[in-house]
């Protein structure tokens, strides 16, 4: 491993010599003819993961985000979501350029709504109002910490959205980090949903990839929706056979990276310069603020890079580390010990 620690996000890992191997070997075909076979066994592997009717692979987490909310919703209907979920913050405003939805963006303590929370948010039956007509989690919540919605929340928000008969979408680009660090299955995880994806591209190891799963008519809406978004594939058995891989060998080392936030999130909480809030460092994310008077993230992010140890930007005054497959103990000891020696009040002589 190289001296560079990189930990902007789980997106950055390269294949293993492994997932290489059964990428090589993989069977293929004319995905959009529907004849990639490892596609097949790939989308059939999630939705029985899932607990679902059927699957698809998608190449990106926002994809399967856009196409599930222009396949679930009306033009000119409202979708909730929290007001720091992905799809608000980094997907360039799709649900209403592609989707024609107009978000409505709750506050949420760590990405985390209330039951009470949408109920109330629910429109009532008004000429002057849009509709709601979709409902929006995110499960690990990326800009919450890595939070974990917790199951008994799911299960009362998933209540209000039956009877008002609105469906439920999860973006569980981290779902899989979610269930291994909570011990919830990942079809558990998903049974309150009407649609539902991870991410294979994040800590799970591959280059590219994300599976979304549904019922079977669900499924068949957002596959005419993916062609013509322009995510019909060809032989994509390639990327599906390192998904596959990673469903048969990179699932329970999640726990590692999770363990690995924890070490990396104590350590930074005795250095004054940063604040966390480690309740919730749940699993592979750690947000650190800057406590002021210090200098902004962006400098601190300069100095960490100087020094080999890379960080994302999360706001004016806080930093994001995620821990993956290419940063091991030895990894996280090195960028450790780079914080202290840059943070660490110089000892008075
Ligand atoms: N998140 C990326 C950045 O876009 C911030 C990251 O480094 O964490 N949902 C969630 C919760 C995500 O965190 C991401 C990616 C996506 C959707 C989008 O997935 P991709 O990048 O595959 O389109």
């Amino acid at each position: 491993m190289s001296s560079r620690i990189d930990l902007r996000s789980d997106t950055i890992t390269r294949p293993t010599e492994g997932m290489r191997e059964a990428m090589m070997a993989a069977a293929v075909g004319d995905d959009v003819y529907g004849e990639d076979p490892t596609a097949q066994l790939l989308q059939e592997r999630v939705a029985q993961l899932l607990g679902k009717e059927k699957g698809l692979f998608f190449p990106s987490g926002t994809m399967c985000n856009q196409v599930a909310i222009a396949a679930h919703i009306q033009p000119g209907q409202e979708a909730l979501c929290d007001r720091n979920c992905h799809i608000f913050n980094y997907e360039l405003g799709g649900a209403s350029w592609l989707g024609g939805v107009q978000l409505n963006a709750l506050d949420a303590p760590n990405g985390i709504l209330s039951a009470e929370q949408i109920e109330e948010a629910i429109r009532p039956d008004d000429i002057h109002e849009p509709q709601t007509g979709l409902i929006l989690l995110e499960n690990t919540h990326n800009r919450g910490g890595g939070t974990i919605y917790p199951q008994s929340t799911i299960a009362a928000i998933a209540d209000v959205a039956r009877h008002n008969a609105i469906p439920l979408h999860l973006d569980g680009a981290r779902m899989i980090n979610a269930s291994v660090a909570s011990g919830f299955s990942p079809a558990e995880i998903a049974a309150p949903f009407d649609s539902v994806y991870f991410c294979l591209s994040k800590g799970l190891g591959c280059p590219v990839g994300s599976v979304l799963a549904g019922s079977a008519r669900f499924i068949d809406r957002a596959k005419r929706l993916r062609k013509a978004f322009g995510g019909g594939m060809r032989q994509i058995g390639f990327l599906a056979a390192a998904g596959l891989y990673a469903l048969d060998h990179h699932v329970d080392r999640l726990a590692e990276d999770h363990r690995r936030a924890r070490i990396l999130a104590e350590a930074l909480a005795e250095l004054e310069v940063f604040s966390i809030n480690l309740a919730c460092v749940q699993t592979n994310i750690v947000l650190a603020d800057i406590v002021p008077p210090h200098q902004n993230a962006a400098s601190v992010q300069a100095e960490l890079a100087e020094q080999g140890v890379f960080v994302s930007l999360f706001g004016r005054r806080r930093i994001r580390l995620v821990t993956h497959l290419d940063v091991d103990d030895n990894g996280i000891d090195k960028a450790i010990s780079i914080f202290k020696k840059l943070y660490s009040p110089s000892p008075v002589s």
